[in-house]
Order: C-alpha cells, then structure tokens, then sequence
C-alpha cells in the first residue's frame, strides 16, 4: 500500500445546525492552505483566530484554526483544522472553497486509514476509535480507550514474538534435517505451542464479551402470560413503555428498549408470554418469544410468586443457566404460593414491578452478570471484535495442525507452513507484520542458536 499524496478534506463534526462545525484537512496542502487562507506562515499546534477568506477575497466566517506539522497528527500528515461556526451553509462554503485550492473530499474512515499507512495506529487501535466514537457505555469506553492504547496490539505482539521463537526452532530443524532433534527440545516446542494455543483461546473468549459491548446485552425478559413482564420492562425503562393489563396475552409481539445500567449498556426485550397450551394467534407470538430468547445474553424468567412455579418451555430450558438467567419472583406485595425449589440454581430476586421494590437488587444482579461475561487478560480491559475473532480462529486451526503434525515427530515444512500461517493471522489483528523483522529474528536465533 502506497501512502497517498493528496489533500483530503471533510467536515470533522454532523452536518446541521450547532455552536461550532469542525472542518479538516490532511496533506501536503496544508501548510499552503493556512498561507493562502490566513496569510502568513502558522506555528504548529497553536490555535490562531482568523476571517476565513475564500479563494475571491471575500469572508465566508470569523474562525479558529490549528495547523499540525507532519508527523505530529492524528494522520501523521500536515493538518490543518478549522472550527468555524455551527451552520451547515458555513462549513458547506468552506469544504467548497477547499476543494476548489486542490483539495479532495475525504471517503469514510479515510483519515484513520491514513493514520495507520503513515504507522501512527495500528489497524485495532484504528477501530479503537470507531469503538470510542460509538461507545454507549461506561465499560464500552474503557476497552475502547485501553484497545486504543495499544492493549490488543501489545497481546498481539508478545503472541507473534512467541510464535517467532517457535517457528525459528522449526525452520532450524528443516534446514539441518540430519540433526536429530532431542526428544527434551521437542517436548519443548510443543509445550510452547500448546502456551500459544491457550493465550490464543483467551482471547478469541473475550470476543462475546466485546459484542456485548459493541451491540449491547440482550437480556430476554420471558415468563408466563400476567407474571408481570410488561411491568417490569416499564420498571426498567422508568416509563410506561409496553401495554399492562390484567387480559393474559396483551403483548403480543415483542418491544425492545435500551438502558443504560451501571457501566453496561442493556437491550431489553418484552415478549408475548409462554403459554404451555396457546391458541393459533399465541402461537405466532411464542414462536417470536422463542427466535427473540434464541440468541440472548441474558434471560430474565418472571414468575409470578402468587402462582405455583411453573415449568421452563422445553425449547429454551437447555440455554438457559445460573450464568446467564435470573429469577425474578415478581408481586411479593402479594401473600405468596408455596415456592418449590427451581429447576437450576439461577440467582434469584423478589420484587414487586407494581410499587418498585427489589428493583435496585435486580439491577445490581443483572450487572453482575454482565460482568461476569468479561474474560479477564492482565490488567487490561480485552473485548476484540469479529474480525479480530476471525484471524484468531484462523490462527487457532493452523496451530492445532502444526501441533498434531510435531507430535508425530513430523517436523518437516508443513509444520512451518502452518505456523506461518498462523502468524500471517496474529498479524492482520493489528494489520501489520513486517516479513522482513520476521526473518531477522530468524536468522538471529538461527545464529544463536547454532
Ligand atoms: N400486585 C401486583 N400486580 C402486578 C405486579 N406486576 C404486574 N402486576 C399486574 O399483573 C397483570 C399483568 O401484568 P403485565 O405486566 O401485563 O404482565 P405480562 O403479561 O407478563 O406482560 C397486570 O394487571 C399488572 O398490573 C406486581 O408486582 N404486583
Ligand atoms: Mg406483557
């Protein structure tokens, strides 16, 4: 990939009416650009107030800019960035004359993409900051701050730097076959992949986590018809949100709303209710219920506490477990039923949805196990996306080979084929694996070594 040489420019901030638009520019132009528009040479980094003139002379808007020396920003070209009132005609006039100096509009993403050709991100810390623009939560930005901190690229290189070490034994033995290898040092190289193969495995776990982060937690609120899970959604949403009524059947679809608790971000979703005996149009909405709960993180299973517990649809008993499902025993402002026990030990909460108590013991609950779905790595806060869990899969099926092959004592080019392989996937996580540093270590254990 050859680093472009035009000026890209494109309005930094919505287009529509605000206090301030964000105009920006990266390029060689840029420097030009400040001298043209503003007269005069810019110190770096200095914020300068200024008519912004267009290319005939006249004044378009009062304005603040900042000029950016290369490397020294975000795209590691000059930059040039003007903060120009917030009317959309405005920053429309200023993107206008800009094209009209030699500039070019930007594509989407095309100033973090240049970020990472001129090497001032790497490609996970490039989606950092897509995941820091759309974070909706607490602990949605705190892996995006950590991720783009270099946290999965760091994991990323101890894994590449370790699978450089096994992969040079290997390459070592094809080159000088006649050398038997001991049995000690092979044991050795096999523990070092199974070491991979584990870190490997951590960290493709924290991949449902980091969907959970990204699109929200699903959390399925299912129960008997009038076990009050209409009510409850509205308890949550802290507004009368979905219809309650003492009619059995009243929500006949689903309703999803989202809410923000504690450090999580939850998609709530209100089904019809599970009738063990439904009618032809209950039926449509149980089949909904069910393609609603086929795919939750959480389950949320209203019972109504007045009632005899009630038994778990046999299509959705299997997926729900004490690590995903709470039991809330909902109307305890009523005298309750005898309670047998329930059919797992899901942790369980009373509450009543009618005056509210128990709720805040009920968020407490589902946030824990929220938490509870995050794999911890050090320190630092890993939730990769599905991309990063495609090359770790990839990586993951290459060792296993490479692994059953060395335990046949079959160390021959297969193995190293599949070991590079497997690095060319650890590498695509943050998108750049230099051949070139990888041969270098090579050779340089390959000397050591001999
Ligand atoms: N006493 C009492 N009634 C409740 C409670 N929660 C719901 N209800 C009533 O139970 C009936 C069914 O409630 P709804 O939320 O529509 O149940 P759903 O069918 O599970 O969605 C309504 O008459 C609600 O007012 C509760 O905590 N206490
Ligand atoms: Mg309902």
């Amino acid at each position: 990939m050859s680093i472009p040489s035009d000026t890209i420019v494109a309005l930094g901030t919505p287009f529509g009416t605000s206090a301030i638009a964000v105009v920006r520019a990266s390029g060689p132009l840029a420097a030009e650009l400040v001298r043209k528009i503003f007269g005069g040479s810019s110190q770096p980094r200095t914020i300068r107030r200024a008519d912004y003139r267009d290319a005939r002379g006249l004044v378009v808007d009062d304005v603040l800019f900042t000029y950016f020396a290369a490397p020294n920003s975000f795209t590691g070209e000059a930059m040039l960035e003007i903060s120009c009132h917030g009317n959309p005609f405005i920053a429309q006039k200023i993107l206008e004359d800009l094209v009209g100096r030699g500039c070019r509009p930007a594509e989407a993403g095309e100033f973090s993409k240049r970020a990472f050709l001129n090497g001032r991100l790497d490609l996970s810390q490039a989606e950092a900051v897509m995941d820091l623009i759309h974070a909706r939560s607490e602990q949605a930005l705190a892996a995006a701050n950590q991720q783009l901190r270099g946290a999965l690229g760091r994991q990323m290189n101890i894994l590449i730097s370790q699978l450089v070490k096994v992969l040079s034994h290997i390459e070592a033995y094809i080159d000088f076959p006649d050398e038997d290898l001991p049995p000690e040092d092979r044991l050795v190289v096999v523990r070092e992949l199974e070491g991979l193969q584990a870190s490997t495995s951590r960290l493709l776990a924290t991949s449902h986590y980091g969907e959970l982060l990204r699109a929200g937690i699903k959390t399925v609120i299912l129960g008997e018809p009038n076990a009050g899970k209409s009510s409850l959604l509205n308890r949550l949403v802290g507004r009368e949100r979905a219809l309650v009524s003492s009619e059995p059947g009243t929500t006949r679809d689903y309703l999803e709303e989202y809410v923000i608790f504690g450090p999580y971000f939850f998609r709530f979703v209100d089904t019809a209710g599970l009738n063990p005996a439904p009618g032809p149009l209950e039926k449509r909405s149980m089949e909904m219920t069910l393609e609603q709960a086929d795919n939750a993180d959480i389950y949320l299973w209203v019972i109504d506490s007045t009632c005899p517990l009630p038994s778990l649809p046999l299509a959705l008993a299997p997926r729900m477990t004490p690590a995903n499902t709470i039991a809330v025993f909902n109307k305890i402002d009523l005298p309750s039923a005898k309670r047998g026990p329930l059919p797992q030990a899901f942790p369980d909460v009373s509450i009543s949805a009618l005056n509210g108590a128990g709720l805040e013991a009920l968020q407490a609950t589902v946030t824990k196990l929220a938490e509870s779905f995050q794999v911890k790595i050090g320190e630092e806060i890993i939730a990769i996306n599905t991309r990063h869990a495609h090359s770790l899969e990839q990586a993951r099926v290459c060792l296993a080979s490479a692994k059953d092959n060395l335990e046949q004592n079959d160390f021959s080019e297969l193995v190293a084929s599949n070991l590079r392989a497997a690095l060319d996937a650890y590498g695509q996580i943050a998108g750049k694996i230099d051949n070139e540093q990888v041969l270098d270590k090579l050779f340089a254990s390959f000397c050591i070594g001999k």
